[in-house]
């Protein structure tokens, strides 16, 4: 099923993506991905989710990731995506996640699961817990997606080889018992697909940075975030200009670019004559703007769980009864009873 076969029918393109609760998402994650869902919400039949499940193979402690849950789910709200518009929910609380998974398990090669960058570099950066979930991870990842015969997928530039292996598993499983699944492509945007480190810009900016300095959380507060552009790494040359080999500077003005929808060449001309440190304030102060209604709803929903959990709870009914349709069909391609 190529990805027009659903739009031909008159119906929106299905949007789906799911982020990660493994703690408050970065500048990164908001322009690389969730500003695009917010974008997207308005146009598509949109499916967003707290990917819950997939934070397991970092075995987080139990109480501080049902409390990184809920906050993900408010920051999904706090986005401005309407509940009532779109489906928003927590993975886990959808069955077909996991038992879809473990079908397309089945129709995935080992070598291809092994080719996953992602997954050489996590094996590296933690080689005491290269667990089984860490390696079949972009399998759930394609379940996710292909429950809810999705078409578009917003993500950073880093997902990009995890949207083809999902759709090599479609259409391998398409090919073998029969159209099934449509293949999803990956919706990345061309400025923010990758926010890099502030103190090493070679490096994309990254929750799991050990380094509070490297990356922006969605929640610190703008004290704390002007004296990171602060101390943002850059060069020695002085201009705002982008260019090769100028990686901080490129960066910021990527930053620059997402928060003002300036282009590069307006933000060189707003800069001419100017020197890094009056450039890095203006980053900072179009960032705070940009965050701050985020803040603002974040520390509304947080103060009322109970509508946290209700509508993620409804959500996930919604979701459910799409998801249920394609595990159906799927169990029945490959001759479960049903
Ligand atoms: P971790 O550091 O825990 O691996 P992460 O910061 O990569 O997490 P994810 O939950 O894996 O975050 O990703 C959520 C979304 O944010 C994905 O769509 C991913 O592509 C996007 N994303 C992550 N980091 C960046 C970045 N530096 N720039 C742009 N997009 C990003
Ligand atoms: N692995 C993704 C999170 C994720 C996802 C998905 C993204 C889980 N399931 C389905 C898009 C579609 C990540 O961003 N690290």
């Amino acid at each position: 099923m190529e990805n027009t076969a659903s739009q031909k029918k008159g119906k929106k393109p299905v949007v789906l993506s799911c982020i990660q609760p493994t703690s408050v998402p970065t500048l990164g994650n908001y322009l690389g991905a969730l500003k695009n869902w917010k974008k997207m919400s308005e146009e598509y039949d949109c499916v967003f989710a707290v990917a819950d499940l997939h934070a397991l193979t970092v075995h987080p402690e139990p109480a501080k990731l049902r409390q990184q849950i809920l906050e993900m789910y408010a920051i999904m709200l706090s986005i401005g995506l309407d509940p009532e518009k779109n489906i928003t929910f927590i993975q886990s609380q959808v069955h077909a996640h996991a038992e879809l998974a473990w079908i397309l398990n089945c129709y995935t090669q080992f070598g291809e699961a092994s080719r996953m960058t992602q997954f050489k570099e996590k094996s590296q950066k933690h080689a005491d817990n290269i667990n089984v979930g860490l390696f079949s991870y972009p399998v759930l990842m394609a379940a996710d997606i292909l429950l809810y015969q999705a078409n578009y997928v917003p993500v950073g530039a880093d997902q990009k080889q995890h949207l083809e292996i999902a759709r090599d598993i479609a259409a391998r499983f398409n090919q073998i018992r029969g159209e099934t699944f449509t293949l999803p492509e990956p919706y990345i945007a061309k400025v923010g697909a990758k926010v890099m480190s502030l103190q090493d810009p070679t490096q994309k900016m990254s929750k799991s940075d050990p380094n509070p300095k490297a990356s922006i959380s969605l929640l610190d507060t703008p004290d704390v975030i002007i004296k990171k552009f602060k101390s943002a790494v850059t060069d020695s040359e002085a201009c705002v200009r982008y260019a090769e080999g100028k990686d901080g500077i490129n960066n910021l003005m990527g930053i620059y670019s997402c928060c003002t929808g300036l282009d590069f060449d307006q933000i060189e001309k707003e800069f001419e004559g100017k020197g890094y440190g009056d450039f890095k304030v203006k980053v900072a102060q179009a960032v705070i703007e940009e965050l701050k209604p985020v803040q603002e709803n974040f520390s509304r929903y947080m103060s009322d769980k109970a509508y946290l959990l209700d509508t993620a709870k409804k959500g996930a009914e919604k979701a459910e009864a799409i998801a249920a349709r394609t595990l159906y069909k799927a169990k029945k391609k490959v001759g479960l009873p049903i």
